[in-house]
């Protein structure tokens, strides 16, 4: 299959981010990316090709336009306030009990009002990073929707938590989503995604709640014990239209193989009943033992069967990169699956 990747990503660096009580440099960093990207060529998966541009209307098909404006808009904000630090990081949000309804003018207030948390920073590269992940994730659904079986987005910064107007997690636009969207827009009636990061997919579960038209499938570490702690429990399982249509498989800390891989297949039951037109594969490979902020105990092995697993689905399939910070194994596991996937 091809990847679709931009060396843009790389000037999203130098970000930090909170962990442990203290500033430490960001876990989401461009080695990630370039990791799986030498996997991809030293496996011979296929063509790596650049990212085609596409029209920020896309990404307001999933996301409150003032949101998409701001993103775009931050770090000028923040320079023109004449902070020199070189990160924008949010400090204070509208949680319960105040309102959310005046957004603010200042940076300070509105890096806060579009963020759940103060995971998602801006330095001086940021936007371009966001803005070529977006483009990213586009170009790999249009490879799918033009016939190919699989792409793979080789998308950074990731999306997935990402929501219609929040960003965290390291996420600012939500391109598992945006792509989703595309290819309906593009003529699909049904699309199914499958969320196998660690963490919850908290942003892709927000953006299509009260739709029918979108299955969401995620499998991640239960919220009472992991980030993103708010979203994620078993009983979410859609609203409105959409109910019916959310299905959550939240596995306690310490989850190995044979239990992840029963959640799998309860996951790929619900989406052969669907029986969508495509299916778009939030691949976070923070599942990994050796992950530094994750704690299920996948090892490498594993990944090529998750792949096989996804095949036999049968389904126009979009991969979409999203978390996985064991950098040293991330192109191995990344890449794993997608071998997997071909191998099939
Ligand atoms: N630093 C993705 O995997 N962790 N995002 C906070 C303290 C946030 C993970 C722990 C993890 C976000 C795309
Ligand atoms: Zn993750």
């Amino acid at each position: 299959m091809k990847t679709v990747y931009s060396p843009r990503h790389k000037g999203h660096s130098g970000h930090t981010e909170l962990a442990e009580g203290g500033v430490v440099p960001g876990f989401e960093k461009p080695e990630r990316a370039e990791f799986i990207r030498a996997r991809v060529k030293e496996a011979g998966l296929g063509e790596i090709v650049a990212p085609a541009s596409h029209d920020l209307a896309r990404a307001r098909r999933v996301h409150d336009a003032g949101y998409i404006d701001f993103l775009g808009r931050a770090w000028d904000m923040w320079q023109a306030e004449g902070r020199k630090a070189p990160v924008a990081m949010p400090f204070v949000f509208p949680a319960r009990g105040m309102r959310r309804d005046v957004p603010p003018t200042h940076v300070d207030g509105l890096l806060g009002f579009y963020s759940f948390d103060a995971g998602a920073n801006f330095v001086a590269g940021t936007w371009d990073a966001v803005r070529s992940s977006f483009d990213t994730a586009l170009t790999a659904a249009s490879l799918v929707q033009n016939g190919e079986r699989a792409a793979f987005a080789l998308c950074r910064p990731p999306g997935h938590h990402a929501g219609s107007r929040t960003m965290g997690g390291y996420c600012y636009i939500n391109n598992a989503a945006a792509a989703a969207q595309m290819l309906l827009d593009e003529g699909a009636s049904r699309v199914s995604i499958l969320d196998i990061d660690y963490h919850h997919g908290n942003g892709t579960q927000e953006i299509f709640y009260s739709r029918a038209d979108v299955q969401v499938v995620n499998l991640h570490a239960d919220p009472v014990q992991e980030y993103p702690y708010f979203l994620g429990h078993a009983d979410e399982e859609g609203a409105g239209a959409g109910e019916g249509f959310n299905h959550n498989y939240p596995l306690p800390l310490g989850t190995e193989w044979a239990r992840w891989c029963e959640a799998l297949e309860e996951g790929r039951g619900k989406i052969a009943a669907f029986a969508p037109d495509a299916l778009v594969v939030s691949l976070g490979v923070d599942t990994f033992e050796g992950d530094p902020i994750s704690q299920f105990r996948l090892k490498r092995e594993h990944y090529p069967q998750i792949g096989n697993r996804i095949a036999r689905l049968n389904l126009p399939t979009l991969f979409v990169m999203e978390g996985g910070y064991a950098v040293d194994a991330i192109g191995f596991n990344a890449v794993g699956v997608l071998e997997g996937f071909e191998g099939a």
